[in-house]
């Protein structure tokens, strides 16, 4: 049986985790990228639009669209990590600077008229704050009913990042994020919950390393300087969400209510996550397990699948 690989369109903001979900969806023969959208996050709009230019031309991938989208939050002053990711987004990372430039469409417009042009046949992956899809849903409330399926890496049912109670991608945009979970679709949410537990430890980097250029370059680089003094370890949150995509049996769902604090003094950008909702209330698949022997495979067998390019 030939397989026939999943549309998806993703929405980042690399990021070095992005970073690794780009090389992923390039790799994957269960994938076909259509577009990468950029938002403000990790580090400003110019910046992860143009780290996105620089990954797609690293990566042997010149001709995929690239669109910008919002510079700021819907609503709330810029929150960014430099801390986590370096001053320009991609850690150790040393790609040369962009050649290309991004397309002239606002990456809403991208997502709006791809999606419905080819109605039920793409996924859009969202692994940044929700800026860019909340804009979307407002300028084309139909969205959620032409998409294939929507997937975030964001959120928690325990914890968070930032704040004891947020994660980053939420808490950067907590109003775009109550706009997406209010939309009347299902958000499938690949949080904290799961990624936490995806670190790429000395055992999983040693195996990358045997990628050559790719690991020289991109992965051992922006891994080494990818900060998370907590575990110890760098976790690959937005990996988990594209790699879901492409194998479904990764990740473990539960069916819930999730709602987007948006004004606690605590808690803004909580996902508040009921899960005894009665099922006609639940608008969100929300992740609780995950394989993560099976994840490291299908990251190093898309990886192995990329033809690298770029001047040394
Ligand atoms: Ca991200």
């Amino acid at each position: 049986m030939e397989l026939v690989a999943k549309k998806i369109i993703l929405d980042c903001d690399p990021g070095i985790d992005d970073a690794m979900a780009i090389a992923y969806a390039l790799g994957s023969p269960n994938l076909d990228l259509v577009g990468i959208t950029t938002v403000a996050g990790n580090v400003s709009l110019d910046k992860t639009t143009a780290n996105a230019l620089r990954l797609r031309e690293f990566l042997g991938a010149a001709d995929m669209p690239v669109f910008a989208g919002c510079a700021m939050p819907l609503l709330r002053p810029a929150l960014t990590a430099e801390h986590v990711h370096g001053l320009d987004g991609l850690g150790g990372a040393a790609l040369p600077p962009p050649g290309g430039v991004a397309a002239p469409e606002h990456a809403s417009d991208f997502i709006i008229d791809t999606i419905r042009r080819a109605p039920g046949e793409i996924t859009l992956v969202a692994i940044g704050p929700l800026t860019n899809i909340a804009l979307a849903l407002r300028r084309e409330p139909a969205l959620t009913a032409q998409v294939r399926d929507f997937v975030i890496m964001g959120g928690s049912t325990t914890r968070g990042n930032v704040t004891p109670a947020a994660e980053f991608n939420i808490a950067a945009d907590p109003e775009a994020a109550a706009v997406v979970f209010s939309a009347g679709w299902t958000v499938t949410m690949v949080g904290l919950d799961v990624t936490l537990q995806a670190v790429a430890n000395k055992a999983v980097t040693d195996r990358l390393s045997a990628l050559g250029r790719l690991a020289e370059v991109l992965l051992l680089p922006s891994l080494g300087a990818y900060a998370d003094d907590e575990i110890g370890y760098p976790a690959v949150h937005d990996l988990c969400a594209v790699a879901h995509v492409a194998r479904p049996d990764l990740l473990g769902l539960r069916p819930a209510r999730v709602e987007v604090e948006t004004a606690g003094r605590w808690t803004s950008g909580m996902t508040v996550t009921d899960f005894r909702a009665p099922a006609g209330d639940c608008n969100a698949l929300v992740a609780t397990t995950i394989d993560v022997p099976a994840l490291w495979d299908t990251v190093h067998d898309a990886y192995s699948r990329l033809s690298v390019t770029g001047a040394n």
